[in-house]
């Protein structure tokens, strides 16, 4: 299996953790991708298996399969043990939809402090006024994390068992941290639920070469990964 991705590609990542947590091994192809540039040149293997040129592809067991919850959902499908979504239907939907909630909804409210990581002056006019923008957005944010903190407070996990969807979610709430956003104290659970996760070898493992990527390519963001 292959997997082509990004060092700092949120979804990309998330697909490696799924892996990962299914003891699967995988060959890792690391696209280009600057703090300046982008993902930029394209892969021409990522532009032919992507009629929208992201990461993450997958290539494998004779498939070519590109986005992040269709390859989850796959690996699923083909690898099924350990399981990564409820067997009951009804559970399965409430989890995928757990899966679109971070992937989709978070990742709106919280793209607006994305900049941060971009190599910028202090004063630099247009680095604060997309400050502003990143501001008026941390109520948004919040309302996320309060959301997740109802689901998690009578649960370890969001889907009741560990599954893909607290791998979207915790993916979607290290972006915030790693980003400089709201802190996790107001909200207990969550923080709980977070901590649990990062223990796990896969998550370690894998947040621990974001952050690493982030050292060699990111602006150091004030605020990352505070209380
Ligand atoms: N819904 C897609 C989103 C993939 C995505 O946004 N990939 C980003 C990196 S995280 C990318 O390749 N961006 C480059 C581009 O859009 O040109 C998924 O879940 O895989």
């Amino acid at each position: 299996m292959k997997l082509y991705s990004g060092a700092v590609s949120l979804f990309s990542r998330k697909v490696e953790i799924a892996l990962h947590e299914k003891g699967l091994s995988f060959e890792r192809i690391q696209v280009p991708f600057s703090q300046t540039e982008g993902y930029s040149p394209k892969d021409p293997a990522v532009l032919t298996a992507n009629p929208k040129g992201q990461v993450p592809v997958f290539v494998g067991d004779g498939l070519v399969l590109y986005d992040s919850t269709v390859i989850v959902e796959y690996l699923e499908d083909a690898y099924p043990t350990p399981p990564l979504f409820p067997k009951e239907p009804k559970e399965r939907a409430r989890c995928r939809l757990l899966d679109v909630f971070a992937d989709e909804v978070m990742l709106a409210s919280f793209r607006p402090l994305m900049h941060r990581t971009e190599p910028h002056e202090v004063n630099d006019p247009r680095f604060l006024a997309n400050e502003a923008k990143a501001r008026e957005a941390e109520p948004a944010i919040a309302g996320h994390f309060a959301t997740l903190e109802r689901a998690l407070s009578d649960k370890p996990y969001l889907c009741g068992t560990f599954s893909a969807a607290d791998i979207a979610a915790f993916m979607a709430v290290f972006w915030v941290r790693r980003l400089g956003g709201p802190s996790l104290k107001p909200y207990p659970a969550l923080a709980a639920w977070y901590t649990r996760l990062a223990e796990r070898p896969a998550f370690a493992e894998v947040s621990a070469a974001i952050l690493q990527a982030d050292r060699e390519i990111s602006a150091p963001v004030e605020g990352a990964f505070r209380d």
